[in-house]
C-alpha cells in the first residue's frame, strides 16, 4: 500500500514537471518544430526532485564489513518458468544466502534496461526491469533480506544511460532540445580520441555524441548540474525505499577533459565524494565504486570510501598457484590499501578474469587458497554468485556471457534447477558436479569451506574489520595479524606443495593463542619476546586468536 502511495506521488510530480516544461521550458520544442527539425518524442521522463526520507536501517551496525555476494538477477533464479531469473526467484533464494552467511547482496542493475542482459544500458532510473518484476517485488525482496540480516545494494550507472532512454531520445532529436545538454555533443567529429580501442564519438543526424563504452550507451554530461541533480534524486528514490546503498559503475569515466585526459579525472573524485555525503545523510548506507585504474584513490574517504581492489585479484589467484612474486604482492597490498577496500577474485566482467574455477583450471586446492586469502585478509569480500560452489563458466560462450550463466542449483543438465522452463542461456560447464544440491549439506564441500570462513569473520571481528599487522613471507608461507580492540588474530597461509613453518613475531609476550581454523594444535604459546612458530600443511591455512 505504501508503495502504491509513493508511486502515486511520483506520478503527480512528473505531471507537474511536464506541465512546467510545456508552459515554460517547452519553447525549445516548439521553436525547433517551427524551424523544421523533428520535434522531440513525447516520451515519459520523470526528472522530479525527490526529498530524502530515510526509513532507517534494520541491519546490524557492522553489516557492511561482512561478506557480500554479487548477484546477476537474470541468471540467479526464475520464479515463473519463463527461463529468465527474477526478483521473486531471488527472494525465494534468501534462505540459501543466509545459510551461506553473507550480510550483503550487490545486485547488478535491476533498473529498466534496453539491453535485456547485463542491465548497464538503463532506460529508466526509477523503475524495475519488467522481466525482473515490479517495484513491489523489489520492496518485498529488500524487506525479506532485512529480516535475515542481509543488506541490499544496487548497481547505479551515472556515466551513461541506454540510448533508448527518453532523456537521450529527446536530446538526440534536436540541437535545441531542452535535454540536449544532458549529454555530450559536437557538430563536427573531434579527432584523436581512443577509449579502450574505440572512437567514442558517435554520429547521428543532429551531431556527434560521446559514448565511451558503446553507441548504445551515450555518456551523460556530468558538468551539467541538472544531470547531477537528476542522479542524486534518483538515488534518493531507491534510498527512500530502504535500499542499503549502491555499487557505482565506471566511476573512472565520469568526466572527460580531452583525448589525453579521459580517465580518473579530478572531477570524478569530487562527484563521488558528494555522493558519499548524500548516503551519509541516511543510516548505515554503503557504497562501493568500480574504478579499475585507481582503486586506492577511489577508496579514499574523500571519494567513495570503498572501491574494488582490481589488480589485487590477479595477485591473489597467482599466489594461490604458488607464484613467489604474487605472494609478496599479496602480503604488501594492505600496507597502502585501506581496509575499507572491496576484494574479489572474479566478477561479471571478462576484464577481471574468468570465473575462479577456470582461472585455476579446476584445481580445488588452489581454489581454496585463493578464497582463504581474500576472506582472511582485510577488505570487504565480494563473492561472485556460484563461486561458493565452484561454478565454472561455459567455454562455448564468448566474452562476458560465459561468466553470466544461470546459477547451478541442481545437477539437472537441462535446467540446473534454475527454471522450470528453458534457461535463457547455456548452463555452466560443470553443473552436474558443482551445484547447490550436491554441496549444501556436505561440510567438506567447497560450499562448506566458504560457509566456515564467512562464519569465522563473524566469530572473530578482527578478521572482519581489524587492522593489518606484520605481514611476512617466508618461502611459500604468508603470515599476517589482524587487530581490533583487544582481539588479535594470526593467519598463516601456505601456498606451497609441502608443509611449511612460519615464525611470527610481534605477538604479546607469552600470549596464549587458540586455534580457530585449520590443522591447528589447540593452543600455542608465544615466547617471552613475542615469537611463535606455526606449522602449516601443504596448500592450507591456519587461524589462531588471542585476546588481551
Ligand atoms: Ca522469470
Ligand atoms: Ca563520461
Amino acid at each position: 500500500m505504501t508503495n502504491w502511495n509513493r508511486d502515486g506521488r511520483l506520478r503527480l510530480s512528473f505531471t507537474l514537471v511536464l506541465l512546467l516544461m510545456l508552459g515554460c521550458g517547452g519553447g525549445g520544442s516548439s521553436s525547433s518544430a517551427a524551424g523544421g527539425q523533428t520535434p522531440p518524442p513525447a516520451a515519459v521522463v520523470d526528472v522530479s526532485a525527490i526529498v530524502a526520507s530515510d526509513p532507517g536501517s534494520a541491519l546490524p551496525a557492522d553489516w557492511q564489513t561482512g561478506t557480500f555476494i554479487e548477484i546477476y538477477v537474470r541468471g540467479y533464479k526464475d520464479s515463473d518458468g519463463d527461463g529468465i531469473g527474477d526478483l521473486k526467484g531471488l527472494t525465494q533464494s534468501l534462505d540459501y544466502l543466509k545459510d551461506l552467511g553473507v550480510t550483503g547482496i550487490w545486485l547488478m542493475p535491476v533498473t529498466a534496461s534496453q539491453d535485456h542482459d547485463h542491465g548497464y544500458a538503463v532506460s529508466d532510473y526509477r523503475n524495475i526491469e519488467a522481466q525482473y518484476g515490479t517495484l513491489a517485488d523489489f520492496d518485498e525482496l529488500v524487506r525479506q533480506a532485512h529480516m535475515r540480516g542481509i543488506g541490499v545494494i544496487i548497481d547505479y550507472v551515472m556515466n551513461h544511460s541506454g540510448s533508448n532512454n527518453p532523456l537521450f531520445t529527446h536530446a538526440k532529436a534536436a540541437a535545441t532540445d531542452s535535454y540536449r545538454d544532458w549529454y555530450i555533443w559536437q557538430t563536427a567529429k573531434p579527432s584523436g580520441w581512443n577509449i579502450y580501442g574505440n572512437d567514442p564519438w558517435r554520429r547521428t543526424g543532429t551531431g556527434y555524441y560521446f559514448g565511451a563504452f558503446s553507441d548504445q550507451m551515450p555518456d551523460f554530461n556530468l558538468r551539467n548540474a541538472a544531470v547531477i541533480d537528476y542522479h542524486r534524486n534518483s538515488m534518493r528514490f531507491w534510498l527512500n525505499r530502504g535500499v542499503d546503498g549502491f555499487r557505482f559503475d565506471a566511476v573512472g569515466n565520469l568526466v572527460e577533459n580531452g583525448p589525453g585526459a579521459w580517465e580518473d579525472q579530478p572531477e570524478n573524485y569530487v562527484i563521488m565524494g558528494n555522493v558519499r555525503a548524500l548516503l551519509d545523510g541516511y543510516a548505515q548506507r554503503y557504497m562501493v565504486c568500480e574504478g579499475p585504474a585507481d582503486p586506492i584513490g577511489f577508496a579514499a574517504t574523500t571519494a567513495c570510501r570503498s572501491a574494488f581492489a582490481f589488480g589485487h585479484n590477479n595477485d591473489i589467484v597467482n599466489a594461490a598457484k604458488g607464484n613467489a612474486a604474487a605472494i609478496l604482492a599479496v602480503a604488501d597490498y594492505f600496507r597502502t590499501a585501506p581496509t575499507t577496500i572491496a576484494t574479489m577474485v572474479s566478477n561479471h566482467d571478462a576484464f577481471a578474469g574468468d570465473r575462479l574455477y577456470d582461472q585455476v583450471g579446476g584445481n580445488l586446492a588452489q581454489y581454496r587458497l585463493a578464497a582463504a586469502t581474500y576472506l582472511l585478509q582485510p577488505g570487504t569480500p565480494f563473492i561472485y554468485y556460484g563461486e561458493e560452489i565452484g561454478m565454472s563458466g561455459n567455454a562455448a560462450l564468448g566474452g562476458d556471457w560465459k561468466l553470466r550463466t544461470p546459477m547451478s542449483w541442481s545437477a539437472n543438465s537441462i535446467t540446473g534447477g534454475f527454471t522450470t522452463g528453458t534457461p535463457f542461456r547455456a548452463l555452466s560447464g560443470n553443473v552436474t558436479s558443482n551445484n547447490v544440491a550436491a554441496e549444501q549439506r556436505d561440510p567438506a564441500s567447497l560450499f562448506g569451506f566458504y560457509k566456515t570462513l564467512i562464519a569465522l569473520r563473524k566469530t572473530l571481528p578482527s578478521l572482519a574489520s581489524g587492522s593489518y599487522v606484520n605481514p611476512s613471507v617466508s618461502g611459500s608461507a604468508l603470515s599476517f595479524q589482524r587487530m581490533l580492540g583487544n582481539e588479535r588474530t594470526v593467519v598463516v597461509i601456505n601456498y606451497g606443495n609441502s608443509a611449511a613453518t612460519a615464525v611470527v613475531d610481534g605477538l604479546p609476550a607469552n600470549a596464549v593463542l587458540t586455534d580457530a581454523y585449520g590443522a591447528g594444535t589447540g593452543t600455542l604459546t608465544a615466547s617471552a619476546i613475542g615469537s611463535a612458530t606455526f606449522t602449516v600443511p601443504a596448500q592450507s591455512c591456519v587461524v589462531y586468536w588471542t585476546r588481551s
